[in-house]
């Protein structure tokens, strides 16, 4: 796949002059319409929403490592719209829509697969609050339904329904239009398309500084690639989004956490369907190539380092190999972790902040992925108009100022 860098040559960033050439004659200071600090699959596809449907004309991503090496590349790809409240609602079910068709409009197979995700409820209390989500979703004209124990021994065999258990299925709540898809064909996708649109993306340029004007309104960023300006700014690094946005005094009401995952060593199609138990802390699928993709709850300290601490992953496998007592004899393949960044209501942020110019997409914590074409769609729509997108507008970031918050804690799905 082939990044064009020939509008930076022109530009300067990139600087071919001969040995001297540079100090008599400075290359002119690179300038675009709006840079995208991350290129994740939220970073991607808003440059590539921002090009195809409101024709900005000279977009950026800045990537400090490579596309999807974050948590995009990172993630265990469940993807589901079983939320809660009806903001959540909105976005996720936009989201799962739009993966419908994700393959054909970037041209480029994303593997969506809508194999069903059951989420299992294994105590009174979690069979409450399961039957409340099911109610609630299904109010809102998104499929959901409760599966008694026979009827998940017939959706999904593998899983270990005797009483003896330590913490028994009591049942489950099933989303059939959920599924997974694969990660960085994600990022890969919305990458070319948007580069095909005309976007600039820059590896390997991290961002060091945000510049303002006298009005305080954004000029442009720092980076270790050298100075660039920018009308608009829009801050997509989950795990480092405080980071970021402190460069431009802005304080954010987040957390960063590790979250693990591993994967088995890869055998023939066994498993079905996604299962999720945020109750034992661990779920699993199987990955098209034929893994067993395991994932745990996060770590519980805050941390930037991308590997976590061990006992996790035991912790996690110990659920596992007692769900699941089939692939009890599977070996590990390896084991990674990522950083997510978390909100006080396990719901993310999304829009405006008060820097003119500088907006802001983060807080999704362990459950980002799913809403990538989404998330993707409405921030670029904020940022092109200057105002939320009505679905957006719900995130705003100063709902922790009023308090309009909007707990997910419950559908989070990862134990947090
Ligand atoms: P990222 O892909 O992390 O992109 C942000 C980018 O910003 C990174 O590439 C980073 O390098 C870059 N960046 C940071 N700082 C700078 C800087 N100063 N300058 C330039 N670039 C910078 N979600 C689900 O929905 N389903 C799941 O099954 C799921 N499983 C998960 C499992 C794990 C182990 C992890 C870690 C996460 C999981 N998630 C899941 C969450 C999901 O991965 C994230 O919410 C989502 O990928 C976030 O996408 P993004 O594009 O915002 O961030
Ligand atoms: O949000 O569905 C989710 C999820 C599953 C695993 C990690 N996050």
């Amino acid at each position: 796949m082939k990044f064009s860098f020939s509008s930076l040559v022109k530009q300067g960033l990139s600087d071919h002059r001969g040995w001297g050439e540079q100090w008599r004659d400075p290359a002119p200071q690179p300038s675009y319409d709006v840079i995208i600090i991350g290129a994740g699959g939220h970073g991607l596809g808003t440059a590539y929403y921002l090009a195809k449907k409101y024709k900005v004309g000279r977009i950026a991503v800045l990537e400090k490592g490579w596309l999807g090496g974050g948590n995009t590349g990172r993630n265990t790809t469940i993807i589901r719209s079983n939320y809660l409240w009806e903001a959540s609602e909105g976005i996720y079910n936009h989201a799962l829509n739009l993966w419908k068709d994700l393959s054909s409009e970037l041209n480029y197979n994303v593997m969506y697969s809508p194999r069903g995700v059951l989420s299992l409820s294994h105590t009174i209390h979690d069979v409450q609050v399961s039957k409340r989500h099911v109610h609630a979703n299904r109010l809102a004209g998104i499929d959901n339904e409760w599966l008694e124990p026979n009827q998940i021994a017939e959706f999904c065999p593998q899983i270990n329904l005797s009483p003896k258990l330590r913490y028994p299925v009591l049942g489950g709540a099933l989303q059939r239009r959920g599924g997974t898809a694969r990660h960085d064909a994600v990022a890969w996708g919305y990458a070319r398309a948007a580069d095909a649109l005309g976007v600039d993306i820059i590896q390997n340029c991290e961002v060091t500084g945000i510049t303002r004007d006298n009005n305080g309104q954004v000029s442009g960023v720092e980076t270790t690639r050298g100075a660039i300006k920018a009308g608009k700014i829009g801050v997509v690094a989950a795990g480092h989004t405080s980071v970021v946005m402190a460069m431009a005094g802005v304080r954010m009401p987040l957390e960063s956490y590790p979250l693990q995952a591993l994967v088995s060593e890869p055998i023939k199609p066994a498993f079905p369907c996604v299962v999720m138990s945020s109750t034992i802390h661990a779920y699993m699928s199987q990955s098209d190539k034929g893994e067993l993709v395991i994932g745990a709850g996060t770590d519980q300290y805050v941390s930037y380092s991308q590997t976590g601490g061990l006992y996790i992953d035991s912790h996690t496998l110990e659920a596992i190999c007692e769900l699941f007592p089939i692939f009890r004899r599977m070996r590990m393949l390896r084991n990674w972790g990522g950083i997510v960044d978390v909100t006080a209501d396990r719901s993310p942020i999304i829009g405006t902040t008060p820097v003119p110019g500088l907006f802001v997409n983060c807080g999704w914590g362990t459950g980002g992925f799913k809403a990538t074409p989404g998330s993707a769609d409405v921030f670029a729509a904020t940022i092109a108009n200057g105002e939320p997108h009505p679905i957006a507008a719900p995130f705003r970031l100063d709902r922790f100022r009023t308090g309009n918050l909007i707990d997910e804690g419950a559908a989070a799905a990862v134990a947090h």
